[in-house]
């Protein structure tokens, strides 16, 4: 049976040995020949570039690409931390690198797949942030810099508050409703699936057209509390990893 799976804000690190190993571990005993496995976001705490060739970088980049070896479909979107993954590492992992926004059927219903930054509005030093951070300019210039600079960069970002702390979990505010239901009506649909915020949850959104939609809010990952989120083709439900 195909499963689609759905997973965000691992934020894997060397300084967690016991997360990394969780997700081996998940990909290795939980995923079948066939299914497909969506990753929206964060799943590194930090991507400094493609050619990161550290002992973190090399284990997960082993792990997807066996992954994808065994027949099981990867998909990626980039998460405010890990905003600078491109195609490389998707073309050396086997996965597909999705669109900040993308639209796909899940439990039988088209759903939106966000990582779901853009949905905290409330946090204009953040969006700003971001924009920042996404420039195609700055990113361009970002990546042409030696790896040990970009390294020391990105310590000093995690280091340094003001905007930048909109990069750090313990920061995050929650998403803003009404852009919630401006996605939602963009894209003409009545799921939403994402991560980011850390608050696992599912909530219900009232449409202006008298309909409902669901969000699914997914969970962020420690070696004591994970879970997936998997669809069989007609239901969506959280699957524990760890912690129960
Ligand atoms: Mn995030």
């Amino acid at each position: 049976m195909t499963r689609q799976w759905f997973i965000a804000d691992l934020h894997l690190t060397v300084e967690r040995p016991a997360t990394l190993a969780l997700f081996e571990a998940f990909l290795a005993e939980r995923l079948q020949p066939g299914d497909r496995l969506f990753i929206l976001g964060d799943l590194f705490d930090v991507w400094v570039g493609d050619d990161d060739d550290a002992e973190l970088a090399e284990r997960v980049r082993g792990a997807l690409r066996a992954t994808s070896q065994r027949g099981i479909e990867l998909f990626i979107q980039r998460g405010n931390r890990d905003f600078a993954i491109g195609r490389r590492l998707m073309h050396e992992c086997g996965a597909t690198l999705l669109p900040d926004c993308h639209v796909t059927p899940v439990a039988g219903q088209p759903t939106l797949l966000m990582h779901g930054d853009l949905l905290c509005t409330d946090d204009i030093d953040y969006q700003k942030a971001r924009r920042r951070f996404r420039n195609p300019l700055f990113r361009w210039i970002m990546l042409r810099k030696p790896l040990a600079e970009r390294r020391r960069i990105a310590a000093e970002i995690r280091r340094r508050s003001g905007a930048a702390t909109a990069l750090k979990a313990a920061e995050i505010m929650d998403v803003n409703p009404a852009t919630v239901v401006r996605y939602l009506r963009r894209y003409r649909v009545r799921q939403l699936v994402h991560g980011h915020t850390h608050r696992p949850a599912v909530h219900r959104h009232g449409l202006p057209d008298g309909g409902t939609a669901t969000r699914i809010v997914l969970p962020d990952w420690h070696a004591d509390s994970a879970a997936a989120w998997v669809d069989d083709g007609t239901r969506l439900e959280p699957l524990p990893l760890a912690g129960g």
